[in-house]
């Protein structure tokens, strides 16, 4: 049954339609499949309909046969952009978004995307065809030779090997339930060339598959657990609510804004949760973020890491004497994985579960405890932030309302701004440094799950492969705001935006280099500062190579008019806007991560 026959034959004249092979053997007449169809089926059987990936050997073939089955086939330019395209779709839609590729380099241009996955707990499966097993491991040399599950494991949530086409079906839901369940992440699942031709029995085959039932089990916190996370939040005098991308995650988006909206409490969205409430929500404390994380007593982190993006939880961000002090908050953290209390700082109510479920608790237990006399936060409080708010409010709308020549961040992102306000629905691409930290506090958000960014990892190169996913997956309209230095990492897939017809809109803030365009050689030699790129590129022409739209524009207004086309007529466009070359600070907003040298010159 698992033998593995050479049915390179049989499996080329398969019948596609029905999944199956219609071989016979000799002994008697039977129904085969094979590794192709059983992996299909396997992939279809649990609901998922899309694979992002690039044919080549040895899955080539199994790309046309998947198109053949109804699957959805993506095919990219390079792997890290279709790896890219499966993590963010698998963090919109619940389902680990699939990844494949061709052995070694296309699996290791896979696995950047499959870490990054991992680190922000996005499902993801990267699916990598692999070579010889006998030849790879007595490292003989083979084509694409390369032990690729040792290599991945250790940036993968799980990685698994399925040798004979009778596992195929416990292989796949192994990998399902690995990237689901619990803190989501990436899986690897190794699937060796030979795997793909080998035959077995169809019914024993299709009794072989195993439909997951209940991939992401529900968590319910402890009830001690949700009192004690309750009497904390009761005792605050400034309490605070930070929303993270495992709040946006989740997708019980209506529950967390009841306990936001019915405790009172200010709250800050990290920057993947904009939009879970409004931007525009009056409790919302993003524009005078600074002030509210030194000044608060108790945080409630809800799917929120105490990593770099929080400084740790201490420091002077927090209130803290120096550096590395703690500020005297305490913090009650709802996650999924009781390992990560504690990881900075000391977590006082650490309530353990998926956020549904806690979410619903505490508004449970409010509701008994409480009902509807909860005290709101103390009125000082409340004032204090919304004082700051306000003024921080209006400082910003005084400078979106200037037209300075050359257009800058802030002139082009008003645009933006308006564009998003008027189209809610439409999915916000986001990389850069500067293109990326004006855009998050420029760009309010509406819906949740519509800001899509670099995420812990501040990687660029997401770009075109989220832009690409989440037109895919949601079939709205894309809009990417990308720094001319951020777009180059993934720029190639325009020509796949383009071959799909997607209704992308991407827009390069360009001022000619990393960061900004003015840095000399201070050598005086011929080579420019390693920071500087083409001046003037014209990256709107790439886009006209392909079929689509490409826009210049060195105006608000010309960026208005564009955009606004695209969104019309759902285009690929690619707007090369057109932005002061001195605009724009090392990193953005957090040149501080950069060493200096002591030693001047
Ligand atoms: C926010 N703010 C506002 C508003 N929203 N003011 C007015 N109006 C509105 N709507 C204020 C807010 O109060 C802050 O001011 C400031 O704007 C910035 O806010 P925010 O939320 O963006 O926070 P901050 O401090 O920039 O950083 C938080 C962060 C975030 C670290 C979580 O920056 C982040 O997600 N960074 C990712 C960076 C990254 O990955 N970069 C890629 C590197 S590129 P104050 O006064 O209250 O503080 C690279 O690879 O190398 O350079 C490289
Ligand atoms: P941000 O960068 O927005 O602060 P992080 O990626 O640091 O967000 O944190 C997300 C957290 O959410 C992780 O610790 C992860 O374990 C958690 N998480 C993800 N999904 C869920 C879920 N469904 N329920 C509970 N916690 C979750």
């Amino acid at each position: 049954m698992d033998t593995a026959t050479d049915t390179k034959a049989a499996a080329g004249t398969a019948s596609e339609n029905a999944g199956h092979l219609g071989a016979t053997t000799d002994a008697q007449s039977q129904e085969l499949t094979d590794g192709f169809h059983l992996i299909i089926d396997a992939l279809k059987l649990n609901g998922i309909d899309t694979i992002f990936g690039l044919p080549g050997i040895p899955i080539t073939d199994f790309t046309r046969k998947a198109q053949a089955e109804g699957m959805r086939v993506i095919s990219f330019r390079h792997e890290q952009n279709a790896g890219n395209a499966a993590a963010i779709a698998g963090f919109m839609t619940h389902k680990p978004g699939i990844c494949l590729t061709v052995s070694a380099p296309g699996f290791l241009n896979g696995l950047t995307a499959l870490a990054n996955a991992t680190t922000n707990c996005f499902p993801m499966i990267l699916i990598s065809g692999s070579s010889e097993r006998e030849i790879v491991d007595l490292q003989q040399g083979d084509y694409e030779e390369m032990d690729q599950l040792a290599i991945a494991k250790p940036l993968a949530k799980a990685a698994f090997r399925v040798l004979h086409a009778a596992d195929i079906g416990v292989g796949i839901a192994r990998a399902i339930r690995a990237a689901v369940s619990g803190r989501p992440g990436g899986v690897y699942l190794d699937l060796p060339a030979k795997l793909f031709g080998q035959t077995m029995d169809a019914e024993a085959g299709r009794k072989s598959l195993i439909k997951v039932v209940d991939p992401a089990p529900r968590q319910i916190p402890a009830q001690d657990a949700v009192q004690r996370a309750l009497e904390l939040l009761k005792s605050a005098k400034r309490p605070l609510i930070v929303l993270g991308k495992g709040a946006a995650y989740a997708q019980t988006d209506a529950d967390i804004r009841a306990l936001v909206e019915k405790t009172g409490i200010p709250y800050l969205p990290m920057s993947m949760a904009k939009g879970l409430l409004p931007d525009t929500h009056e409790q919302s404390a993003a524009a005078t973020r600074s002030y509210v994380l030194a000044e608060a007593d108790v945080v409630m982190l809800v799917g929120a890491r105490l990593n770099w993006l929080l400084s740790h939880g201490k420091g002077k961000t927090w209130g803290g004497k120096a550096h590395k002090d703690w500020g005297g908050q305490k913090f009650i953290q709802i996650d999924i994985s009781p390992q990560e209390a504690d990881s900075n700082v000391r977590i006082d109510a650490p309530l353990v579960g998926d956020i549904g479920s806690c979410v619903s608790a505490l508004l449970a237990a409010i509701n008994s405890n409480a009902g509807p006399n909860w005290a709101k936060p103390p009125a000082d409080w409340l004032t204090a932030i919304a004082e700051r708010k306000h003024k921080n409010l209006a400082k910003m709308a005084e400078t979106l309302a200037r037209d300075p020549t050359p257009m800058n961040f802030h002139s082009a992102l008003a645009v933006v701004r308006d564009i998003i306000k008027a189209n809610p629905d439409a999915c916000l691409v986001n990389e850069g440094a500067n293109a990326l930290d004006f855009t998050r506090s420029i760009v309010d958000m509406y819906r949740p799950r519509k800001r899509l960014d670099v995420g812990t990892w501040g990687v660029m190169g997401i770009g075109m492969g989220f832009a690409v996913a989440a037109a895919v997956v949601s079939g709205e309209q894309v809009i990417a705001i990308e720094g001319d230095s951020a777009f180059g990492f993934s720029g190639m897939e325009v020509e796949t935006v383009c071959r799909y017809n997607l209704p992308v809109c991407v827009v390069i803030l360009n001022n000619n280099g990393v960061y900004r365009g003015t840095d000399v050689n201070p050598t005086g030699g011929p080579d420019v500062a390693p920071t500087v790129f083409v001046k003037g590129a014209r990256y709107d022409k790439l886009m006209e190579a392909f079929g689509g739209v490409g826009a210049h524009a060195t105006t608000p207004a010309e960026l208005r008019k564009s955009m606004e086309e695209a969104i019309r007529s759902r285009q690929p466009t690619l707007i090369n806007a057109v932005i002061d070359e001195t605009a724009g600070t090392e990193s953005g907003r957090i040149t501080s991560l950069n060493p200096q040298s002591a030693k001047k010159k």
